[in-house]
């Protein structure tokens, strides 16, 4: 791996610098705000016949640890994980404090489900080959997307991240980014969708941003709006570490754009995407109630690898990829709040607790896991169920889902699932 800079991302670097000095720093948005409702307790929807468990035989690339098992590990995937760090038994007002390790199944044999999106009582999972699985009462419709590019499910791109819009009880619109090819070159974009009267299909009605630089691995992918009625959206460095610096790259970036897909007056940088940089790849991003961002981010493959984080996202903040990882300190980089050291959990997806923790969705950790951002300490929720994928707070209950079925993991019968913790 090459952390030292080119010249030429020198150069930007230092322009980049000159811009943030002369740039008051703007506070960032709001919790994203779920619609209010619930999924009716003890309903499984009625299950369609396995549609396709996805045994993708590619070889996984070793330098994707980010996503893997480490190569020790490769073949027990029922192993419990060691948590990274033990904090002492959650108070009884968490969210988690009186989980009893168990599930309860809300919906299974999905092909490799990315996100959790609630509308009331209503489910949409984008899946990453590219359709929508909708769970409605007792029912569930696989919802396929009209668009005007190919989705490109290859390595760990496909549909990928997807936002609700907050009027979307109205709109019927939605957000989704996802992977697609230009020519010879992997990108990802950013689209609006709007589901068809009857609820059974979605078409593209508008384009938001597109050439975000893509790869087989490191593609980012979580988007989510802000209180402030921004979209947000994470970004990989698409394997070309030294583009996460680079501040007219959008690749190793958390961008900032309105519901229309401009850049906001406000950004940190003007006419610029770019909210903050130097991420290698982030997943995960959601805010406290008091409207503090957070992101998840993996790692560096190979050696050292680990140095997986949890950062406190600021408006304009340079979170040092590659320039420095871990403990690492220099002048104008922001450290992660925390880092898991030489271990790698691959955090993917995160969601805010009502008392200001992070609950962490974990790849290769296969775990959910909750971060305090007070005492910066994680610990373990739940694990045993395989890799995690994404997870979502909804009417004060915890729902996760599994990432068992796209070649990296080991399925289990009914993988991959859509969870609610008891
Ligand atoms: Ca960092």
């Amino acid at each position: 791996m090459n952390r030292n800079l080119n010249e030429q991302s020198k150069i930007s670097r230092k322009r980049w610098v000159a811009l943030l000095l002369a740039l008051p720093l703007t506070a960032c948005g709001g919790q994203t705000g779920a619609p209010a409702g619930s999924v009716p307790a003890g309903q499984s929807p009625v299950q369609t016949p396995d549609n396709g468990v996805n045994l993708d035989e590619e070889p996984v690339d070793e330098q994707e640890k980010e996503e893997s098992k480490p190569e020790a590990e490769a073949d027990n995937e029922a192993a419990d994980p060691k948590p990274v760090q033990s904090v002492s038994s959650p108070t009884k007002d968490r969210l988690t404090a009186n989980l009893t390790g168990q599930t309860e199944t809300i919906a299974d044999n999905l092909d490799t489900p990315w996100e959790i999106q609630f509308d009331g009582s209503t489910i949409y999972m984008p899946l990453r080959g590219g359709s929508i699985m909708k769970v409605q009462g007792g029912e569930r419709i696989e919802q396929s997307i009209t668009m005007n590019a190919k989705i490109l499910e290859e390595g760990e791109g496909g549909l990928l991240g997807m936002a609700l819009a907050p009027d979307f009880a109205k709109s019927r619109q939605a957000y989704v980014y996802h992977t697609y090819e230009q020519g010879d070159q992997i990108r990802n974009r950013v689209i609006r969708i709007q589901e068809n009267s009857d609820g059974t299909l979605w078409s593209e009605t508008a384009m938001l941003l597109e050439h975000i630089p893509g790869a087989r691995v490191h593609d980012g992918g979580r988007i989510a709006f802000g209180k402030d009625g921004m979209l947000y959206v994470t970004t990989g460095d698409a394997q070309q570490d030294s583009l996460a610096q680079d501040p007219s790259s959008l690749a190793g970036k958390i961008l900032r754009m309105t519901p229309e897909g401009k850049v906001p007056e406000d950004n940190p940088i003007p006419d610029s995407y770019v909210y903050s940089y130097g991420h290698r790849n982030s997943q995960g991003i959601d805010w406290t109630a008091d409207g503090t961002l957070y992101a998840s981010e993996h790692g560096p493959s190979g050696d050292p690898g680990g140095h997986d984080e949890m950062n406190q996202i600021q408006a304009g903040g340079n979170y040092g990829w590659p320039t420095v990882m871990g403990d690492e300190n220099q002048d104008g980089l922001i450290p992660p709040l925390y880092h898991t050291g030489e271990e790698a959990i691959a955090p993917s997806g995160i969601a805010a607790t009502p008392e200001g923790t992070l609950l962490v969705a974990n790849l290769a950790g296969q775990s959910l896991m909750e971060f305090d951002p007070q005492t910066k300490q994680m610990k373990t929720v739940i694990e045993g169920l395989g890799r995690i994928r994404d997870v979502a707070v909804h009417e004060g209950q915890i729902y996760i889902v599994t990432n068992n079925t796209d070649g990296r993991g080991s399925p289990s019968a009914g993988d991959d699932r859509l969870l609610r913790l008891k």
